[in-house]
């Protein structure tokens, strides 16, 4: 990982307190600013692998833009992978105000070295799972990321105010496919329902293991990069999503969901958590097909990369003269 291009903190114990104290008093911290190596570093991780997320992220649902059922349908669905890109590089952006070259980032991804959402490692077998991803994955998303837009890290923060405002959208296409097809034939409603059965377990999976199993929760939580715990997220997605499938006549594949009449909460099954490890240890059902779906697109783009190197330099050099 190269050094970052501020000057680096020593991480004096002083220097250490004053940043704590900004913390606590809720204030921003800007990329200038002087910040403990390991907050940058635990900024650099879990940055990088959203933003690799949001790329990885356009694979399964870019597998159907051109089987969309029609132009509208077409149309949203090529908007939405679209944002996902542009998310994936304002994303990218934030990283490099902490020093760390994008292209390194992206070896690590294509080295296969760099963790990116579980999610994107399920497969597409059908249009509705575009409705399953658009509800169920964006509508986790912006869970977990309407509390990243406070985070304590300025670019992160502002990154996930323009992301959430999108991913709204995204969602609302998903849940209005979902909802046409549970409002259609009983063999598009079946479709429906098998999206739903097939991406409800790993959509709780996104918020990460549980709190007493999470490494990075009490550091991430005391500096104000999340504000929230993985399952507290968790059971916020849940809660709201829970009323959502029964509007649209759908069943959550959970037998053990109940209402807790006294906390609101909707208490849910167990998670295969072993599942999870699987799948981000790169043994999950498309590791290996994203890995090399993004080795293939990095090398094909090859020949823009070095055009708009060699077009910026023309660009100095003119302005040079
Ligand atoms: N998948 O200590 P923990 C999108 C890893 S894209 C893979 O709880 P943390 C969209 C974790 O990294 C949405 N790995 O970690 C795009 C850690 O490993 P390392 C992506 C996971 O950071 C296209 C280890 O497990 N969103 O919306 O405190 C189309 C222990 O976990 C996962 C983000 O990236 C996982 N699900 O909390 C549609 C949001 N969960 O790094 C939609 C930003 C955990 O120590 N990230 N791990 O080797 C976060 O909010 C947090 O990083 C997490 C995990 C809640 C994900």
């Amino acid at each position: 990982m190269s050094e970052p291009t501020q000057p680096k903190g020593s991480d004096d114990p002083a220097q250490v307190a004053a940043f704590e104290a900004r913390i606590a008093r809720g204030e921003t911290i800007e990329p200038k600013d002087w910040m403990p190596e390991r907050y940058r570093r635990q900024l650099v991780r879990m940055m990088s692998q959203h933003a690799h997320s949001e790329v990885v992220g356009m694979l399964p649902e870019g597998n159907w833009i051109t089987r969309a059922p029609s132009l509208r349908r077409k149309i949203s669905l090529l908007a939405k992978v679209q944002d996902e890109a542009g998310h994936g590089l304002y994303i990218y952006c934030g990283t490099e105000t902490l020093g760390v070259d994008r292209a390194e980032l992206i070896d690590q991804l294509l080295a296969g070295t760099a963790k990116y959402s579980s999610i994107f490692n399920y497969p597409t077998l059908t249009w509705a799972d575009m409705g399953a991803i658009g509800w169920l994955v964006d509508g986790a998303a912006i869970v977990n990321q309407t509390m990243l837009a406070h985070a304590s890290f300025g670019p992160y923060a502002r990154a996930m105010v323009r992301i959430c405002k999108e991913e709204n959208f995204h969602k609302r296409q998903g849940y209005e496919i979902m909802a046409t097809l549970a409002a259609g034939t009983p063999a598009q409603k079946a479709m429906a329902q098998d999206a739903l059965d097939r991406w409800w377990w790993p959509s709780l999976m996104m918020f990460g293991p549980s709190d007493k199993e999470s490494p990075n929760s009490a550091e991430l939580l005391r500096w104000k990069i999340k504000q929230k715990g993985n399952d507290e997220l968790r059971q916020r997605f849940v809660n709201l999503t829970v009323p959502q499938a029964a509007a649209i006549g759908l069943h959550i594949p959970d037998p053990l969901l109940t209402l807790d009449k006294e906390t609101g909460d909707w208490e849910f099954g167990p998670i295969d958590w072993n599942e999870f490890m699987q799948v981000i240890s790169g043994n999950g059902p498309c590791n290996r097909e994203r890995l090399a779906a993004r080795r293939k697109a990095h090398a094909d783009g090859a020949w823009v990369r070095d055009a708009a190197v060699a077009h910026a330099a023309k660009d100095a050099a003119r302005s040079a003269a």
